[in-house]
């Protein structure tokens, strides 16, 4: 049963801010992280209404800020099966974290119970874990509070990466549950098993591949990937090699700091702390390692970046064949951004004749698309991805192909887009096709591309149709941004606000470096 004076009591001690306005957006609340405590209080209020809601299922608790800064922070909920938050109830979030007074909060709390029919008797757990910010502690005891506030059971994972919370959240809801106590310590092995145990058999006897170094923008990806690796090499220790580099996870301000993969991404260039030698394969993880790009330097010393449009052709490509060989009535299809580069489009559609469509920026709208098919190959452009398999998919009957599609299904983390097992995935990809990154980079050549931030006074004017690739306010905008891309060959550019942080984004592309750069330049030019 929900007791309102407790929460009330509980709830004073995390005061709301007064002057700030929070908002559920695109990853959750994210924000400095002195503003957050008042807030995650609350998510742990929410969660456990989401649980009672959903009779007693597991409700996932994620506090991070990704790629960010390390003064950030953040916090967003994951569903039973794995998967973000129900839109609707993200609208309740943003209601819940906005309530001024402690009354207000009661209000809101009453009125989510009456518009949901929640039974306040049903029993309510929750799980949770955070990455390795320093801010994670006091946060995690202020989520702590709002659990217990609402008389729901919580179980404490530690520090995990945002993938390994949403594998366990569902595991949690569809397996036998650990004895208390137990949780924080199987949410590791249980992941590491499954993992090494698909990349095992979804390598074959196929020839090994050289080293790769990964770039762990000093946060939890790299003790994780540390132990999976461990893991890995338990069964055979000679089918993958890493070098971990930027794995300092306890000095003070080196999280994302001139690393990581939304550094490599955007600025396209190797992070600090890496000498690339014209050799050596590359990857970038982010700050809760649910994003992955590669990358290698030629002889020459031009930097290639191997992103997610990459990682998406180099999968959809491989199963398709993989469909094909196995004389398999499967429809592949993949989804994209507006971010996608013209040529990864291009390849999809007229080299793999695979359909693909483009939704707005966001794994809830890729994740949503991608259960369309048979088999769903999403990723955003900055390595932020996963492929759904149907059960159709999984349960077909045709040999070797067949064999080799079941391990590719149990080797990607399908609840999310996960930096460790995408990392797995692709290797295997190119242990069985014996590729090197300058032969997967080959498979098509990006138009050259610009992404560059605007600060406006306001970038709620800004609204979009068409998947984000038009402005329908501010008015007659649109029209000037198309004049200007008209007068560029293979021109493209469109204008968002960001779902994260206050401003507005300006994507372009065209046929040479220069005339893109100039592009960009301009239309930002428009906005500012
Ligand atoms: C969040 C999203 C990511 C998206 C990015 C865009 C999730 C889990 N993460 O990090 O997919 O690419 O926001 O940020 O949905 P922006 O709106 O600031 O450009
Ligand atoms: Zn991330």
């Amino acid at each position: 049963i929900i007791d309102y004076n407790k929460i009330k009591e509980a709830s004073a001690k995390h005061p709301k801010l007064k002057e700030i306005n929070y908002t559920y957006g695109t990853a959750g609340f994210r924000m400095k992280a002195e503003y957050l405590e008042s807030v995650i209080f609350r998510v742990g209020i929410l969660a456990g209404l989401r649980s009672k809601k959903l009779n007693s299922k597991v409700i996932g608790i994620m506090v991070t800020a990704s790629h960010n800064p390390e003064a950030d922070n953040g916090v967003k909920l994951v569903d039973p099966n794995g998967e973000m938050l129900e839109q609707r109830w993200e609208g309740y979030a943003t209601q819940l974290a906005n309530a001024q007074s402690e009354e207000d909060l009661i209000t809101v709390i009453k009125s989510i119970v009456s518009q949901n029919e929640i039974d306040e008797s049903k029993n309510a757990i929750v799980v949770y874990a955070r990455d390795t910010r320093p801010s994670g502690p006091k946060l995690i005891a202020a989520l702590e509070d709002g659990i217990k506030a609402i008389n729901a059971v919580g179980e404490n994972l530690g520090i995990k990466t945002t993938p390994q919370l949403h594998y366990f959240t569902n595991y949690l809801n569809c397996c036998e549950k650990p004895a208390e106590g137990r949780y924080e310590e199987l949410a590791d092995k249980l992941y590491y098993e499954k993992f090494a145990n698909a990349f095992y058999k979804a390598v074959g006897d196929n020839q090994r591949l050289s080293t790769v170094y990964i770039d762990a923008a000093n946060g939890v990806g790299a003790p994780k990937l540390r132990e999976l690796t461990e893991w890995i090499n338990k069964i055979n220790d000679n089918i993958f090699k890493v070098t971990i580099i930027n794995d300092d996870i306890n000095a003070r301000g080196k999280l994302n700091f001139q690393c990581g993969a939304d550094y490599v991404k955007t600025g396209q260039n190797p992070p600090l702390g890496l000498n690339l030698a014209c050799e050596h394969r590359a990857a970038s993880l982010d700050g809760d390692a649910d994003r992955i790009v590669f990358y290698y330097v030629e002889e020459d010393g031009t930097f290639r970046l191997l992103d997610g449009d990459k990682i998406a052709a180099l999968s959809a490509g491989f199963i398709i064949e993989l469909v094909k060989t196995a004389g398999l009535d499967i429809n592949v299809g993949v989804v994209q951004t507006a971010y996608a580069n013209g040529s990864s489009t291009a390849y999809l559609e007229e080299e793999l004749k695979v359909p693909v469509s483009c939704v707005p920026t966001g794994v809830k709208h890729l994740h949503h698309k991608a259960q369309e098919y048979d088999v769903g190959v999403y990723f955003e452009a900055n390595g932020h991805g996963t492929i759904l398999f149907s059960s159709e998919a999984r349960t077909a009957e045709q040999e070797k192909a067949v064999k080799k599609l079941q391990a590719l299904s149990e080797l990607i983390n399908q609840t999310v887009g996960d930096a460790l097992s995408d990392l797995l995935f692709v290797e295997s990809i190119l242990m069985n096709r014996q590729w090197s990154f300058q032969k997967w980079n080959s498979i098509y050549t990006d138009m050259p591309n610009r992404l560059v931030k605007v600060v406006v006074s306001n970038r709620h004017i800004f609204k979009t149709t068409n998947a984000e690739r038009t402005l329908v306010e501010p008015k007659g905008l649109q029209e000037k941004i198309d004049k200007l891309v008209a007068q560029y060959k293979n021109g493209r550019s469109f204008v968002r606000p960001s779902g994260t942080e206050d401003v507005v984004r300006v994507y372009a592309e065209a046929s040479t470096r220069e005339d893109c750069d100039e592009l960009a330049f301009k239309v930002a030019g428009l906005v500012y």
